[in-house]
């Protein structure tokens, strides 16, 4: 019999306990972007909802509730003091809210949240938004997309 010090025994036995990791997910929100996913009636409605909200909102904001960097834009768009026609949509609060990221990855060839337009224009995520403030491009878009009084 060979004998092991316990040692070496609480070893084995972690060895033995070890968690592997989890199985990947499918079908989370996120995780299958292509548009191929899902079928037509799901990404007809994902494509009205995005096209629609886009053309009709000053600053359209598509973000996740839980997403720091949805949550540094969305304070840096508070911080404009814009009269009206911010729109946001949380997409992690939608029942079509993955086919709406596979949309809107195909629209702009971006797949992470925020993803932010404004007055039509894709100008991209929270990095772009604090690019765009730096460099006056965002004050710009502001202006072109002024309501006409
Ligand atoms: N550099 C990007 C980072 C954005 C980012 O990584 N967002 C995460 C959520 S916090 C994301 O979209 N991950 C993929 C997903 O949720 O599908 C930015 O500034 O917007």
């Amino acid at each position: 019999m060979t004998k092991h010090s316990h040692a070496q025994q609480q070893k084995r036995h972690l060895r033995h306990n070890r968690q592997s990791p989890p199985p990947p997910t499918t079908a989370k929100l996120g995780s299958s972007l292509s548009t191929s996913s899902f079928d037509e009636d799901q990404m007809a409605t994902a494509r009205k909802l995005v096209d629609q909200m886009v053309a009709s909102s000053r600053v359209a904001i598509f973000s996740k509730s839980y997403c720091p960097y949805c949550m540094s834009a969305k304070r840096t768009i508070k911080g404009l003091n814009l009269p009206a026609g911010v729109t946001t949509l949380e997409l992690d609060h939608e029942k079509d809210g993955a086919a709406i990221q596979a949309y809107l990855l195909d629209k702009t060839g971006q797949r992470t949240v925020p993803n932010i337009f404004i007055g039509g224009v894709h100008l991209g995520g929270n990095d772009d938004l604090g690019s765009a403030q730096r460099s006056g491009k965002l004050k710009q878009l502001l202006e072109q997309s002024e309501p006409q009084a």
